[in-house]
């Protein structure tokens, strides 16, 4: 989507720190991160979120989580641990209408984080 600034982070239209990058998915460092480790690990085929994932994308979201296992190699919190957070529609904070999963970690997390 033209308009769309992950789709133009993918396509290295807009500057990113690059993490991780396969055929279907790329994963970068979050701009404004809230942790030590925080990636953005994103479809390259532009999913609105979660609630537009189709029958036909189950490769997709397979390759998303075999990506996050290797970013959380890559960043050192796949011993220590991390969550992964899909923010969705207005009440869920979603900003950037491509699907995309943080992985956030490196410090002790809380519910409230
Ligand atoms: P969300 O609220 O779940 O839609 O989070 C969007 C995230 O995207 C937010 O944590 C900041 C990040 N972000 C927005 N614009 C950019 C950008 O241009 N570059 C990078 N690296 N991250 C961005």
């Amino acid at each position: 989507m033209s308009d769309c600034i992950f789709c133009k982070i993918i396509a290295g239209e807009i500057p990113s720190k690059k993490i991780y990058e396969d055929d279907h998915v790329y994963a970068f460092h979050d701009i404004n991160p809230i942790a030590p480790v925080h990636a953005l690990v994103i479809p390259k085929k532009h999913i609105q979120s979660i609630l537009h994932i189709s029958q036909d994308d189950g490769e997709h979201v397979h390759k998303i989580h075999l990506a996050i296992q290797e970013v959380a190699k890559i960043l050192g919190v796949a011993e220590s641990g991390f969550r992964v957070i899909t923010n969705t529609g207005e009440h869920g904070q979603q900003t950037v209408f491509h699907i995309h999963y943080h992985v956030i970690g490196g410090r002790q997390l809380k519910w409230d984080m």
